[in-house]
């Protein structure tokens, strides 16, 4: 029987991912038919993007899964109406793009390479040389697919990098901490801290005055998780008051980032447009296709959001 996948992860995204979908179901052997409206009954899988006008999910009673094509959750796992299950987006891509950003981030911060671009002024600064990188400790907070990607790319470059989750992990390369304790470890005297957490209420306002205190005195905060992760206002004296040395936000308790907000115009704080890293049609299109191949098949879904944890 023809599977009828309805595509509400917005019309804007349409274009770009009808034909990767479509040739992902070929390759899968599905027969699906994907279209952008459908009788709700009648639905049997549907992709979703946060923002989406689809927010009553009752009406979908025959509809075995919902494949959004984010990464992060917190704008739909609390929707009441949702029983079916909820995958998030684990695209080789997107990971790929997060690694360089975050690549990238770091060695602007740890190479001092701002001093250099920002300063031609006929001073030659000939006694800046930066520690080698593994002499500068790196906390990745989150060591799900993309802080276990990128520590352990970190780690690769010569870092010392500590990864923080919530359970025990083991990662090769990285010296694992987990916990409240273990987040205590991973930030006392940490240079460089990367935040890959996903948004819950229990990392809300992680970040805030008293474990920015824990730092190494300067640390640089770079945050392409949540925006919501960080006591703002903490952020901000720790920043007016040296102990942190800045801070690369990606990501915003209010998107886009209003005009006034004091992010944009403090000297140490840079402000990317939730860039970091995007999820590309292509992979995603393999990646959901293989799920609904699971689940046509009797096997386990991949990537389900756990409600209670709220990722
Ligand atoms: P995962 O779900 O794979 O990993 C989440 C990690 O966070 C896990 O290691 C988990 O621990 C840890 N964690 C969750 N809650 C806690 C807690 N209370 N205490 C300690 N650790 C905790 O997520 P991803 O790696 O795929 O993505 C991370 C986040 O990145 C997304 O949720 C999203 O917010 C953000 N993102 C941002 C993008 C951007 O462009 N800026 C793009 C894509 C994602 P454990 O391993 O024990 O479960
Ligand atoms: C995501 C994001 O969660 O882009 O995928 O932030």
């Amino acid at each position: 029987m023809t599977l009828t996948v309805l595509f509400a992860a917005g019309t804007e995204r349409w274009d770009a991912y009808r034909a990767p979908l479509q040739e992902a179901f070929l390759a899968k052997g599905l027969d699906a038919d994907l279209v952008q409206e459908a009788d709700p009954s009648r639905v049997d899988y549907i992709i979703y993007a946060p923002g989406s006008p689809l927010q009553d999910f009752r009406p979908f009673t025959r509809t075995r899964a919902v494949l959004n094509i984010w990464a992060g959750v917190e704008r739909i796992v609390g929707n009441p109406t949702l029983t079916q299950p909820l995958c998030r987006m684990v695209d080789p891509s997107l990971t790929e793009g997060m690694v360089e950003w975050v690549a990238g981030q770091v060695l602007r911060h740890h190479l001092g390479l701002d001093t250099h671009i920002l300063h031609q002024d006929g001073i030659w600064r000939h006694d800046l040389v930066p520690p080698l990188a593994r002499d500068r400790p790196v906390a990745v907070l989150g060591m799900g697919a993309l802080g276990q990607a990128c520590g352990q790319a970190l780690a690769g470059l010569g870092f010392a990098v500590t990864g923080w989750s919530r359970g025990a992990r083991a990662v090769s390369g990285l010296v694992g901490r987990f916990g409240e304790a273990g987040l205590r470890d991973a930030l006392t005297g940490a240079q460089i801290v990367v935040l890959l957490l996903p948004l819950t209420p229990d990392t809300e306002n992680l970040i805030n005055a008293e474990r920015l205190g824990w730092l190494h005195r300067g640390a640089v905060l770079i945050n392409p998780g949540r925006g919501a992760l960080i006591d703002d206002a903490a952020l901000l004296a720790a920043l007016d008051s040296g102990q942190v040395g800045h801070a690369t936000l990606d990501v915003f308790r209010t998107e886009p980032l209003p005009a006034d907000h004091p992010f944009w115009a403090h000297p140490r704080v840079t402000v990317t447009p939730h860039i970091a890293a995007e999820t590309r049609p292509e992979t995603a299109a393999v990646v959901i296709a293989e799920n609904i191949r699971r689940s046509e098949a009797g096997e386990a879904l991949l990537h389900v959001v756990d409600r209670q944890r709220g990722y």
